[in-house]
């Protein structure tokens, strides 16, 4: 993820390009190979810049999908990514970009929904620094922020667009090297809480439905020069502090804690839905925050995406997805955008399984690959994702209409429906009782096999209908 954009983007060769920035100051387009809404065609559509599976009317288990999914783009990946890497500069042709000046801010927002409206995307995310440019203090950065939201407003309201998250930036600046509410320098948790007081604000004034921490630089690098207490019990101070800001101004969204096992630092506090989950609750701040989970994280920490969407699902913590995938060959965060359809049925099999995401949704958190430069590859990614998530949801209902393999997991549990199983979790047995039985029984009897095989063909019968 890159959130230095100091970088020139570069001109491609290709003399179409060219003529983009002319072209935008004409007719203020600035994907003007994309002439019309990109729109459903249905499963034999041919068209790349068209839905196939994407209907957003369309009902699902008496749900329209675009309320199962409440689709958002993330700002900083979409406006702001140059596809810089840790080997070379920026790639991306981005006609938007240029001046690092506020009335160019102001005219990137609008290019902004420009694409979300182009794609019937319903939401956004961004942090506060990817919208506004810093400045020399924290009173003109807010000033900076402050014009720009204005625009953000007027867009929305043109639109009815809306915010899906805020966020703040605690982690670009040199002044969060060690970190931001657990740095071992105070006045930088001092700096991170004006700027999440101002992030909160602004939130709020954009109306938006959450607010996202994702500990950007809250770990550690070095065990011998870290004390670990000491840092979770500032995060949990932060965190609590950000709470009561948002009862006094009345911000009435949900907080959002996004699991990250490592990078930028090698042990981040918030690793996984487990850890975070434990935290929470260990610091009495589980009644106020949810998690926003996001894929590639949870690949991160050795899990699937399901695996954390379903612990955090059961435990009630389920609250917000950053949809985006990894690769299985690097260890690292690629932030690609999901294509792939097994997986978005286990994702939506959790979802729905959990009752929805509420005040959440799927927040792209993923960006073009360096290599796909041009403004018109943002669509085609967050088409294939769009679709594949949609994909994903209609197989999910049909193997919840179907049954079968909810029944054979219900079959696997049944010694737990009656018997001696059903009276441990009815609490009437211990240890004794328990040794008492099976001195009298003998041995276990054998249980029901695990079929895995089985489950894995009934799904490939759904997924290939
Ligand atoms: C970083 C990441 C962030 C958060 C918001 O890996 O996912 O973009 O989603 O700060
Ligand atoms: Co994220």
């Amino acid at each position: 993820m890159l959130f230095c954009n100091n970088e020139k983007p570069l001109k491609p060769s290709v003399s179409a390009h060219y003529l983009l920035p002319i072209i935008m100051e004409k007719t203020m387009a600035a994907f003007p190979e994309v002439k019309k809404t990109v729109q459903y065609e249905g499963p034999e559509s041919k068209n790349p810049l068209a839905y196939r599976f994407y209907n957003p009317d369309e009902k699902i288990e008496g749900k329209a999908m675009k309320d199962h999914f409440r689709f958002s783009a993330a700002f900083w990946h979409t406006m702001r990514a140059s596809g810089s890497d840790p080997f070379g500069p920026g790639t991306m042709y981005r006609p938007w970009e240029g001046k690092d000046t506020v009335a160019n801010a102001q005219k990137r927002v609008r290019v902004f929904f420009e694409f979300l409206e182009k794609m019937q995307l319903n939401f956004y995310c961004f942090h506060d620094r990817d919208v506004a440019p810093e400045g020399k203090t924290l009173a003109e950065t807010n000033g900076n922020l402050d014009e720009v939201v204005k625009v953000f407003k007027e867009e929305q309201h043109r639109t009815g667009i809306k915010l899906l998250w805020g966020t703040a930036n605690l982690f670009g600046n040199p002044r969060y090297m060690h970190g931001a509410a657990t740095s071992s320098n105070a006045d930088a948790f001092a700096f991170a809480a004006a700027q999440v007081k101002k992030a909160l604000e602004v939130t709020k004034e954009l109306g938006g439905d959450g607010y996202t921490f994702w500990g950007g630089r809250e770990g550690y690098q070095c065990i011998w020069n870290t004390d670990m207490k000491r840092e979770l019990d500032h995060l949990a101070k932060f965190m609590h502090l950000a709470v009561d800001y948002a009862k006094q101004i009345g911000f009435k969204g949900q907080f959002y804690f996004e699991p990250k096992p490592k990078e930028p630092t090698k042990h981040q506090y918030d690793f996984d839905s487990a850890a975070c989950i434990n935290f929470l609750r260990a610091y009495g701040l589980e009644k106020y925050v949810k998690m926003n989970i996001e894929t590639n994280h949870a690949t991160l920490a050795g899990h699937s995406v399901e695996h954390e969407l379903e612990y955090a699902g059961h435990q009630g913590f389920l609250g917000s997805v950053d949809a985006n995938a990894g690769d299985e060959l690097l260890g690292w965060d690629t932030d690609q955008f999901p294509t792939n359809v097994y997986m978005t049925t286990k994702m939506m099999l959790s979802i729905l399984k959990y009752g929805g995401l509420g005040k959440g949704g799927l927040n792209f958190d993923a960006k073009v690959r360096r290599e796909s430069f041009e403004p018109i590859d943002l669509f085609y990614a967050h088409i294939g994702g769009m679709d594949a998530f949609a994909l994903g949801l209609k197989i999910a209902a049909d193997i919840r209409k179907g049954g079968e393999l909810a029944k054979m997991v219900q079959d696997r549990y049944s010694s737990w429906d009656s018997g001696i199983g059903k009276e441990i979790e009815a609490g009437k047995q211990d240890f004794k009782s328990l040794e008492k039985y099976i001195l009298k029984k003998g041995d276990t009897e054998p249980n029901v096999s695990g079929r895995q095989e089985l489950f894995e063909n009934i799904v490939n019968r759904y997924v290939f209908k």
